[in-house]
């Protein structure tokens, strides 16, 4: 292990010399490492191990972080503030590449640490929703003009339809025989099922428009710095072409959960209102500006509209034996699946107040 993943680091340009490499946070899909060098002035780095069974077109998924960080430190520059912070830099390998491949043919890829940086795991202060709300609406407001065109490495990522035809598929196969136990989770599914499309149609006409989305919003992939400033955006390994509405509903689907995303206890899983409110007026506060008048009337939609297919996505995955987020006891998908259900309906209670925030928001100062 030690020498692998020390000769796996030697192939990036870093600056200094290494001093160890350790493993870091609890990621559902990469094996994320961070790497110490000796002297005090040169830089950390996060090395990754990028998982090519979701990621199936790494090179082309890096060719987009790339040309995504590239395009926000020239708006960072335009402005005067740091590249260096307020952007994260991919740090090439020593043949240039964007991503190094292993003897065993798994992606390795590199990012400069960001010094001082702060990230917090959960928003559980109304200061801290409304700064990862203005940090995502600024990433937002800084892409909206890239001109551009991303790959779509993940076909089909928040796209209910698509994610219907696999609910369907794994319906059908059921292949762990678990269907026949979850009659009633596969109606909060089928009960919605319509509501949900009629949204995804507007986008798939042009309707709701397409803006640079990064598709894993949740406070932990934001930087901050010392004084509670947003720094930039982090892991855009999702970044796409897709709705704005996304990277809305994921957030506010973690950031506003009382409990956790895996909850046992249901009781504690509901979606705090005071923390909606605060990462809607972040938001709006750097978005309100270009955001289409059908973009506004969806926003508050587009919290049910994710969660929902967090619930599908989960239900679905425990239905299919467990095969794409990584579990740590047997019904582990299952929990998730009864802890986002159990949000799902929180939000849906609490509806009509979130279009009135919203609404509330609108107003220029
Ligand atoms: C996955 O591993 P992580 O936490 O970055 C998933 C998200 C889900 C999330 C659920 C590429 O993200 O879409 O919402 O788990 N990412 C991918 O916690 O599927
Ligand atoms: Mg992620």
């Amino acid at each position: 292990m030690r020498t692998d993943i020390y000769k796996i680091a030697e192939c990036f340009q870093l600056e200094g010399i290494v001093k160890n490499i350790k493993p870091l946070g609890e990621g559902f899909i990469n094996d994320t490492y961070i790497i110490d060098t000796e002297a005090d002035d040169s830089p950390s780095y996060l090395l990754q191990r990028k998982n090519k069974n979701i990621f199936t077109d790494v090179p082309a998924m890096m060719d987009n972080i790339e040309r995504v960080t590239l395009h926000l430190k020239e708006k960072v520059n335009a402005k005067g503030g740091d590249p260096m912070k307020e952007a994260l830099t991919v740090t090439k390998t020593k043949e240039g590449a964007l991503y190094h491949m292993d003897d065993e043919g798994e992606y390795w890829a590199v990012c400069l640490f960001i010094a001082g940086s702060i990230t917090y795991e959960t928003a559980d202060t109304p200061e801290l929703a409304f700064a990862g709300g203005k940090g995502i609406g600024k990433f937002q407001c800084m892409t909206s003009d890239f001109a551009g065109k991303l790959t779509n490495i993940l076909p089909g990522f928040h796209d209910i339809r698509y994610r219907f035809k696999q609910w369907e598929e794994v319906l059908s196969k059921d292949p762990v025989g678990r269907k026949k136990e979850l009659v009633e989770e596969i109606t909060w599914i089928e009960e919605r099922r319509t509501e949900m499309l009629e949204f995804w149609e507007k986008v798939e006409d042009g309707e709701i428009p397409t803006r640079v989305t990064h598709n894993d919003t949740k406070i932990n992939n934001i930087l901050f710095d010392d004084k509670g400033d947003v720094l930039c955006v982090i892991d855009l390994d999702t970044v796409l072409s897709s709705t704005a509405l996304n990277d809305f509903g994921d957030a506010i689907r973690s950031y506003t959960n009382t409990g956790l995303e895996d909850d046992k206890d249901l009781e504690k899983v509901t979606m705090d209102m005071e923390i909606f409110e605060a990462y809607t007026k972040g938001y709006l506060s750097e978005t309100k500006s270009f955001l289409t008048p059908i973009e506004i009337e969806y926003l508050a939609f587009s919290a049910k509209y994710i969660t929902y297919e967090q619930v599908l996505r989960f239900l679905m995955d425990y239905i299919d034996g467990d095969n794409y987020y990584k579990t740590k006891y047997a019904n582990h998908n299952l929990v998730r699946t009864h802890a986002q259900y159990k949000l799902l309906q929180s939000i849906e209670e609490q509806y009509d107040d979130m279009l009135k925030v919203v609404k509330a928001n609108l107003q220029t100062d």
